[in-house]
């Protein structure tokens, strides 16, 4: 039997570590890239500083759990080293007379990468030059060193201050941190070291903010990987929407729509889809997607795919039997009224705050004026807001702090959000002798980039008007 080699694949006659470096087909660009983005960083927070990757890879959560993710690592860790490894440390040392940046890696193990497939390591010189030449980092020690090569950067320091990342949420009355995560864990070995070390009081500081200032605003290859996750994302929900009647079960539109994108990003998913039939979609963050779809339901879904570090996020609502009905399209419409109304406003020094009084304003209005007017009745489990209309969009599907302290923040050129108002609720209208009675989840979400004068609505390309979306249901099957 041939035994294929589980080392990096090649290309070109050049190894490409594709599964550990993420924008590794940015070739010898990428490198400069991370290499720039970690220069720019140690200008900003002019110290010590040490982040921590992921502990462990997919599936290994716990004993038990086989999820899988193929892009697993620490957005931050990500964002800076392009490396999607579990178990990695980054150190700078912005003025240091030595290396001014250490990635710390496990050991090579043979034994595990027979399992597991190759890793960054050390141990191997070969391995060791090789992480070098595609990561770019000149200095690549073992994991277990770490704590000894911090004390001694750390007392050779005149200043005695070192920068992590945690996730904490600094306004009036907000003070709190995420403290479940491996950032809050890795904090909590910093400070015992410190201590063991006599280090003064208060030298530990977050670099949280300065981080996501860089790491926020996308640079033109995280907009052209926006853009090819967007067309993927697009092109599998037309072609969703061309079989959709084939469908009987929430389910089987999750599989095939998220088949149709992962046979097109080897990166994975954004996040789990949601496909909610019905009053399903009046749950948020509904995700058992197991029920059967029944005609005359509207069905909401909430889906995308990654390409390389970059994501979409989108949202669409269609008519299980190709046709919205007329109460479903005066609804429809009021939530499109929205989407448009928040693009229009969407510009750099804008904030998400006064995007949110857009786009709920204009809904009540519309419901006022198109639907109650003509002796529609609704009945909401919200007053007026059921969610926010943006959240940030880049390293992650949700980025930015997680305490979404950035929406009184104004807007930055560059900065990419999600524009996803929703209804959700019951709807009774009697209309030309007919009686609707309905549970409706309606949510229509693009992704906008933020320009010095506007937005650019990069989901364009992706079926939302009435007409578009039932002329593409309407279309009989391919062979
Ligand atoms: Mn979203």
């Amino acid at each position: 039997m041939h035994v294929k080699s589980t080392g990096p694949l090649v290309k070109n006659g050049k190894k490409i570590y594709s599964g550990i470096f993420r924008d590794g087909s940015a070739g010898r660009y990428a490198k400069k890239r991370f290499r720039e983005r970690r220069r720019r960083l140690m200008k900003k927070e002019n110290r010590l500083m040490v982040l921590t990757g992921v502990p462990y890879g997919p599936g290994q959560e716990t004993t038990w759990t086989y999820a899988h993710s193929p892009t697993y690592q620490e957005p931050t860790l990500m964002y800076l080293t392009g490396i999607n490894q579990s178990e990695v440390i980054l150190l700078l040392d912005p003025g240091s007379k030595e290396s001014h940046e250490i990635l710390f890696v496990k050991r090579k193990n043979p034994g595990k990468e027979f399992w597991d497939g190759v890793r960054f390591g050390v141990g191997d010189p070969e391995n060791v030059r090789e992480v070098k030449r595609v990561t770019g980092i000149k200095d690549v020690q073992d994991i277990d060193d770490f704590d000894e090569i911090l004390k001694k950067r750390f007392l050779k320091r005149r200043k005695k201050q070192v920068g992590t990342f945690w996730l904490e949420s600094k306004r009036a009355g907000h003070r709190r941190a995420i403290q479940t995560d491996h950032n809050w864990k890795f904090k909590k070995r910093i400070e015992r070291l410190l201590r063991k070390w006599k280090a003064p009081k208060g030298c530990l500081s977050n670099i949280m903010q300065s981080h996501f200032n860089l790491r926020l605003p996308l640079d033109a290859y995280d907009i052209a990987n926006t853009l090819k996750a967007q067309k993927i994302t697009g092109e599998a929900f037309k072609e969703t929407l061309r079989n959709f009647r084939k469908f009987d079960n929430e389910c089987m539109v999750q599989g095939f729509i998220e088949g149709q994108m992962l046979m097109q990003s080897p990166y994975g998913l954004s996040f789990p889809g949601i496909i909610a039939a019905g009053h399903n979609a009046t749950v948020l963050h509904y995700m058992k997607n197991d029920d059967p779809i029944v005609k005359g339901e509207l069905v909401l879904l909430d889906f995308g795919v990654r390409w390389m570090t970059m994501h979409a996020d989108i949202s669409r609502t269609v008519p299980a039997s190709g046709k919205f009905n007329t109460m479903q399209k005066i609804l429809y419409e009021i939530v499109l009224a929205a989407q448009l109304a928040v693009e229009k406003k969407a510009r750099a020094g804008e904030t998400i705050a006064e995007l949110n009084n857009v786009c709920w304003e204009t809904i009540r209005k519309g419901l006022d004026e198109k639907f109650h007017s003509q002796g529609g009745l609704s009945k909401m489990e919200y007053q007026g807001r059921p969610h926010g209309v943006s959240h940030l969009i880049g390293e992650q599907e949700h980025d930015g702090d997680p305490f979404r302290d950035y929406g009184i923040e104004p807007m930055k050129p560059g900065w990419l959000i999600s524009n996803e108002p929703g209804l959700y609720g019951r709807f009774c209208w009697k209309h030309k002798g007919k009686v609707y009675d309905e549970e409706i989840g309606i949510r229509i979400e693009d992704n906008l980039l933020i320009t010095p004068n506007g937005c650019v609505n990069l989901s364009k390309g992706i079926p939302r008007r009435v007409a578009e979306i039932e002329r593409l249901m309407a279309r009989p099957r391919r062979k």
